[in-house]
C-alpha cells in the first residue's frame, strides 16, 4: 500500500469513481472501503466527513479529505510525479479547468440525476435545464479532443463518470437526458474518450450497472423524488 491510502466510497457513486480513476491514473495503490451511505450513515463516515457525511473521503495517512474536486487536487499534488497530470501546468490552462469542473458540479451533475429518476414537473424542469447546462459545457471542448486539450484532465474524468452513469440510466427510465442530436460535441468526445481506453476501464462493468439500476430503480426514483420533489 502505498503511503497507507484509504478510499471510503462506493462502487455505485460517479462522485467516488472520480477519486478511483485519479489514484489509478497516478498509480497509487490504496485500499477501498465500500460502503453503502445511500439508506444509512456508516460510523466510519460520520468520523471522517462529519460535516457533509458525503462519500468520496480520502483518507492519507489516517488524515481525511472530503469533496472529490479537492481530493482530485490533492492527488495531482501529492503524486505530483506519477502518472499523468490532472491539472495543466499551466496557470491560466489551470484555472480553465477549475472554472468548467465547477461548472460542471454547480450546473450539471444534480440536474443530470434529477432529470433520470424524478418525475412529473421536476422532471421536464431538470431535462431542460441538463440541455441547456450540457450545450454551455459543450463551450468547454471548442477546439480540443479534450477537455484536457490533447491529453485527459480532471473535468474528462468528472464528466466521463457522470455521463456513463447518465447514459445507462436513461436506458433504464426510458428518458432522453443525453442523445446526439442535442449534444454533438459531447457524444462526440464521450465516443473519443471510450476510444482513447484510458478511461473505460475504471467504470464499473455496464451490465453490473444497468442490471442494479433496473432491480432498484423503484427504490431509486423515490429516494429521488423524497429528497428533491416531485413537481
Ligand atoms: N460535493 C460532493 C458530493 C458527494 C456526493 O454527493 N456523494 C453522494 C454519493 S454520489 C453521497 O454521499 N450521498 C449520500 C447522501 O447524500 O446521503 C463531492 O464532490 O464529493
Amino acid at each position: 500500500m502505498d503511503d497507507e491510502v484509504k478510499l471510503l466510497g462506493s462502487w455505485l457513486s460517479p462522485m467516488s469513481r472520480r477519486v478511483e480513476v485519479g489514484l489509478k491514473l497516478k498509480g497509487v495503490s490504496f485500499e477501498f472501503s465500500d460502503l453503502d451511505v445511500f439508506f444509512s450513515k456508516p460510523p466510519e463516515l460520520l468520523q471522517y466527513d462529519p460535516v457533509h457525511k458525503k462519500i468520496p473521503v480520502l483518507l492519507h495517512h489516517g488524515q481525511p479529505i472530503a469533496e472529490s474536486l479537492i481530493i482530485l487536487e490533492y492527488i495531482d499534488e501529492t503524486w505530483a510525479d506519477s502518472g499523468i497530470r490532472l491539472l495543466p501546468k499551466d496557470p491560466y490552462e489551470r484555472a480553465m479547468a477549475r472554472f468548467w469542473a465547477k461548472f460542471f458540479d454547480d450546473k450539471c451533475n444534480l440536474t443530470l440525476g434529477m432529470s433520470c429518476w424524478t418525475k412529473g414537473d421536476k422532471q421536464q424542469q431538470t431535462l431542460a435545464e441538463s440541455k441547456l447546462s450540457l450545450t454551455t459545457l459543450e463551450g468547454g471542448l471548442k477546439g480540443k479532443k479534450f477537455f484536457g486539450g490533447d491529453e485527459i484532465g480532471i473535468v474528462d474524468i468528472i464528466v466521463f463518470c457522470s455521463v456513463y452513469w447518465t447514459e445507462i440510466a436513461q436506458e433504464v427510465v426510458g428518458v432522453d437526458v443525453i442523445n446526439e442530436e442535442k449534444h454533438p460535441v459531447l457524444c462526440k468526445w464521450m465516443k473519443e474518450t471510450v476510444n482513447s481506453n484510458v478511461l473505460k476501464d475504471y467504470m464499473p462493468p455496464r451490465e453490473k450497472l444497468l442490471c442494479h439500476f433496473r432491480t432498484y430503480k423503484d427504490d431509486i426514483a423515490a429516494l429521488m423524488n423524497a429528497r428533491f420533489g416531485s413537481n
